[in-house]
């Protein structure tokens, strides 16, 4: 297949001219062959800064608007995302290396988020509150906030623009995003899909969305400047761990979805059948990139022999292949550098003890390609590498005999965004749950670490940064509260009976 040709089709029917694809020197590649597929234009840091001015004119007109109607926007946008589904899904095929019902599954998440946001639109509530004082009245408000700054990941990089996007939108705000340097050309489609519902909506300001393309120089100019009161960040620790304290710097919020190292504990009354399919896909599914993917598995002994040999099999069956010619589980790693990490992890693992089932490269033909067959890695104990996130597709087993061992085990590392319990005892399950079961931001029965819905808030504790977006009250972030107290008496009692006469 001629895969550059496809790009360029594809982008052109989803609205993005030709032009913008070459001749630039900011090279785009598809990891499923390992070759360029554009040569894009970054913007320089300057004009960053001017579209930043130029997006808090649109959030200072967009404000103005009734929510209801801003929903209007987010229901078009819906509309235009399920008229491109096909082809937006297949361009995220190509430039990250998802199967085809991952990229199409990520297209749905978009289209999921939209629908969420447009009920949200008229959903915006604040409370009333009692008060103290007779004649009074206390409510809370909610108002638009200002430019929202998204800075994406390769790994989702369309469905997090959106969660972030969709709701922004709705609360009144304008959107500046810079996406991964590895996933420019999704944006522009994104971009150019959010052109199509912007002309059919009418009257919208200018610049309600731009695109920054360009590398970390430009992440920081969004990062640092004045009128972007909130960045929602998706990407590794290390990166939170530079944006946190900037965003914090200047007072601006941060919504952080960082590193992952999510784990699932197999209990004595697991449906074995059922943990094995959710531990592959957690644990193989988009080839280990997921920042839910699971990457640690704590067995109890007396169901390690009755499952760890059947994973072992689905590790050595997997199919690993190029995504898009053929019936493949298991896409390419990203790029080399990620190869080259899991490499890493895989021969600390062995040092330390670890018995490791796969992680070999599979040849496609192609010397810039990285796919690997999963590995399974048995670790005698949760030690080096299994205490770090590697984004590849290595799953570590351990065994485990005491129920508050696993736990404890499950909590000791230093990322809290998913987990899984396969049981079917219910103080298990229930104990996973509570205030001192599982401490991440996802945590789930029966149901792997991955793939999780919209509805609910999304994003993790610990050094996973703690923030939450899509689905729940995530939208709060999103917008600032006024707490609001009407007098409409003729006294004038203050709180707490404090006097305070004058005369
Ligand atoms: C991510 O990897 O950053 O829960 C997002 C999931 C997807 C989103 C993952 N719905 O796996």
């Amino acid at each position: 297949m001629d895969i550059r040709r496809e790009t360029v089709e594809l982008l052109e029917s989803l609205g993005v001219s030709a032009d913008r694809l070459s001749g630039g020197d900011f090279k785009v590649s598809s990891p499923v062959f390992g070759e360029a597929i554009a040569e894009l234009t970054p913007i320089a840091p300057d004009a960053a800064t001017e579209a930043i001015e130029a997006a808090d004119a649109a959030f200072r007109a967009w404000r103005l608007v009734p929510a209801p109607k801003r929903g209007e926007l987010v229901r078009l946008l819906g509309e235009e995302l399920r008229a491109a589904k096909a082809d937006l899904g297949r361009l995220v095929s190509i430039e990250v290396g998802k199967i085809p019902s991952e990229g199409l599954g990520e297209v749905q998440e978009m289209i999921d988020i939209c629908d969420f946001a447009v009920g949200l639109s008229r959903q915006l509530y604040g409370l009333t509150i009692a008060t103290e004082r007779p004649g009074h009245r206390m409510m809370e408000t909610w108002h638009p906030l200002g430019v929202v700054g998204v800075i994406s990941a390769f790994n989702f990089p369309v469905a997090v623009w959106s969660w972030n996007a969709a709701l922004a939108l709705v609360c009144g705000n304008s959107v500046v995003w810079k996406p991964s340097e590895k996933t420019p050309l999704t944006a522009l489609a994104c971009a150019a899909i959010f052109d199509r519902a912007l002309k059919r909506f009418g009257e919208a300001p200018d610049n309600l969305l731009t695109v920054l393309v360009g590398g970390r120089d430009i992440g920081e100019v969004l990062v640092d400047h004045p009128k972007v009161p909130l960045v929602s960040a998706t990407g590794s620790t290390r990166m939170g761990r530079d944006v946190g304290p900037r965003l914090a710097k200047r007072f601006a919020r941060a919504i952080l979805e960082l590193g992952g190292n999510n784990a699932g504990i197999v209990c004595p009354t697991a449906d074995l059948d059922m943990a094995l399919r959710a531990i592959a896909f957690g644990a193989m599914g988009t080839a280990g990139q997921r920042c839910t993917t699971l990457r640690r598995l704590f067995v109890h002994d007396s169901v390690y022999d009755g499952l760890v040999p059947r994973l072992r099999k689905a590790y050595q069956s997997v199919h690993v292949g190029n995504p898009l010619e053929t019936d493949a589980l298991v896409g390419p790693l990203i790029d080399r550098a990620a190869f080259d990490h899991m490499q890493a992890a895989l021969d600390a693992a062995k040092a330390a003890g670890g018995s490791v089932t796969g992680g070999e490269r599979v040849d496609n033909g192609h010397a810039d390609a990285f796919y690997v067959r999963p590995a399974l890695v048995e670790m005698p104990e949760q030690t080096g590498p299994v205490l770090e996130e590697t984004f590849a597709p290595i799953l570590y087993v351990m065994k485990y005999s005491d129920f508050d061992d696993a736990i404890a085990a499950h909590n000791a590392v230093g990322a809290g965004l998913s987990s899984s319990i396969f049981t079917r005892d219910i103080m298990e399950s229930e104990r996973f749950l509570s205030a001192d079961g599982s401490d991440c931001g996802i945590a789930n029965v029966n149901i792997g670490t991955s793939g999780a819905e919209i509805g609910g808030a999304f994003g993790g504790e610990k050094e996973t940064g703690g923030g939450r977006e899509s689905g729940s009250d995530a939208w709060k972030a999103y917008m600032r509260r006024a707490t609001n107290t009407v007098n409409y008496s003729k006294a004038l009692p203050l709180a707490q009976g404090v006097s305070f006469d004058i005369e």
